[in-house]
């Protein structure tokens, strides 16, 4: 094996949702491994957003207003971007959302939306990239799974039915194409300091820590949330060559909360 098996030159890599937070660091990460860097969002404000932070970055990303969970757009914007950049070699399946509500306080439409948005959307996008990758003879798909892949919390029931699913439409993408050499692989990121996990660390009115962020801390070997940037080598490791004989495996990237009872009382 060659340390060059961890370039991505030449290649070319969708990640969906990347105008900042975890897509955003991901896609600078393949980007800094040679990857051309193609990302979608669900409004122009967030792609021209998204755009300009690449930019300040030092990198030319194509930006395109898509929603994941539409099977016409994806379709359209698959089509346009092998046009005009050329046929997709890494999907990276990152757009997702969170409604952090009690299970039996939550509406069945509300439950809808986050299955739609977290696991319809992974199936949609690698629906409409899966054939080019058939005809160009390899493939790389990653989706964004999460602690919740694994583990259950409280007001969380959506988004870990959705993310254990995606766990499993992993396991099946790999399954059913792996044959057409296409890896499909998941990253399942532990607590991760972004927008979406703001209100859980917002500082309370004594000035104490939140108490769901003390929990985290408590939870984790490392002691500490991890940044979005800490997800970029791993993406980089499952696009690239050197991971051709890995598919259908959930990369945990969680500073140990996996592995880990808790902290013992004193
Ligand atoms: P984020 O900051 O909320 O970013 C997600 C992006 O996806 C946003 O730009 C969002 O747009 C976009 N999006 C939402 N619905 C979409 C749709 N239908 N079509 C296209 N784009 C859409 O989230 P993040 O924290 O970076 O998380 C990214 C991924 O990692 C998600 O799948 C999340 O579940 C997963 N994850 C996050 C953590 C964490 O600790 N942060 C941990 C594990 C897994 P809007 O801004 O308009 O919503
Ligand atoms: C939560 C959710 C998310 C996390 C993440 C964990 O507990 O509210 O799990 O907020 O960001 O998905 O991996």
């Amino acid at each position: 094996m060659k340390m060059n098996d961890f370039r991505l030159d030449g290649k070319i890599a969708l990640v969906t949702g990347a105008s900042y937070g975890i897509g955003f660091a991901i896609a600078s990460g393949l980007a800094e491994a040679g990857a051309k860097i193609v990302f979608n969002d669900i409004n122009q404000d967030l792609v021209n957003k998204g755009i300009a932070a690449y930019k300040e970055a030092g990198i030319e990303a194509h930006g395109y207003v898509c929603d994941v969970t539409n099977e016409d757009q994806v379709n359209e914007m698959v089509a346009t971007i092998e046009k005009e950049v050329g046929v997709i070699d890494i999907l990276v399946n990152n757009a997702g959302i969170i409604k952090r509500i009690p299970m039996i306080e939550m509406t069945a439409a509300q439950f809808r939306q986050v299955i739609d948005i977290d696991l319809n959307g992974p199936f949609i996008m690698a629906k409409a990239v899966i054939p080019s990758m058939i005809k160009k003879g390899h493939g790389k798909i990653i989706n964004i799974c999460s602690m919740m892949s694994e583990l259950g919390r409280e007001t969380v029931s959506a988004y870990a039915a959705a993310k254990g699913g995606l766990k499993m439409l992993t396991r099946n993408i790999c399954s059913e194409y792996g044959e057409f050499n296409i890896q499909c692989n998941g990253i399942g990121p532990g607590y991760i300091a972004t927008p979406q996990t703001a209100p859980l660390r917002e500082i309370q009115p004594d000035g104490s820590r939140h108490p769901f962020d003390q929990f985290i801390i408590a939870k984790t070997p490392a002691g500490r949330w991890l940044e979005a940037e800490e997800l970029a080598g791993p993406a980089v490791f499952l696009a690239s060559d050197a991971s051709n004989a890995v598919n259908g495996h959930i990369l945990y990237v969680d500073g140990g909360i996996l592995a880990y009872i808790g902290k013992q009382p004193k």
